[in-house]
């Protein structure tokens, strides 16, 4: 499939991972908005959280697990967040569902 993150998953294009198993794939973001900020992606070719169904459930849970033991291993429980963008005018700009993590600078509320 000609998506930019099914690209990455299958290795055909560089990033820095981080955690691989059966369902999920985790990177580096290319645009770092804190000092950790990686994508938690699933393997599933789902759009969106828009786009998700029932049978994705456990795979989102899944996501954030993987979420919460990437900021224990990455000592940042001081404080961090989970972000899901969708839709443009949310900033969502890859239509592969990716959970954003990021952490390690204080972060403001509300988000911009
Ligand atoms: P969103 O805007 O929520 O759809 O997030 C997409 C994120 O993906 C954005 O923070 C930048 C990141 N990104 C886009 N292209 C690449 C890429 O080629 N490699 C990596 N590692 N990240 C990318």
């Amino acid at each position: 499939m000609d998506c930019l993150f099914c690209r990455i998953m299958r290795g055909e294009l560089p990033a820095k991972k981080i955690y691989d198993d059966q369902d999920i794939f985790v990177f580096e973001d290319i645009r770092p908005q804190a000092p950790t900020h990686v994508l938690i992606v699933p393997k599933k070719h789902i759009e969106g959280l828009d786009k998700a169904s029932a049978e994705d459930a456990e795979i989102i849970g899944k996501c954030h697990l993987v979420a919460a033991q990437i900021a224990r291993d990455r000592d940042i429980e001081d404080g961090y967040r989970t972000v899901y963008n969708v839709g443009p005018g949310a900033g969502q700009s890859v239509f592969h569902l990716h959970l954003h993590l990021l952490g390690g600078r204080p972060l403001g509320w509300p988000p911009g």
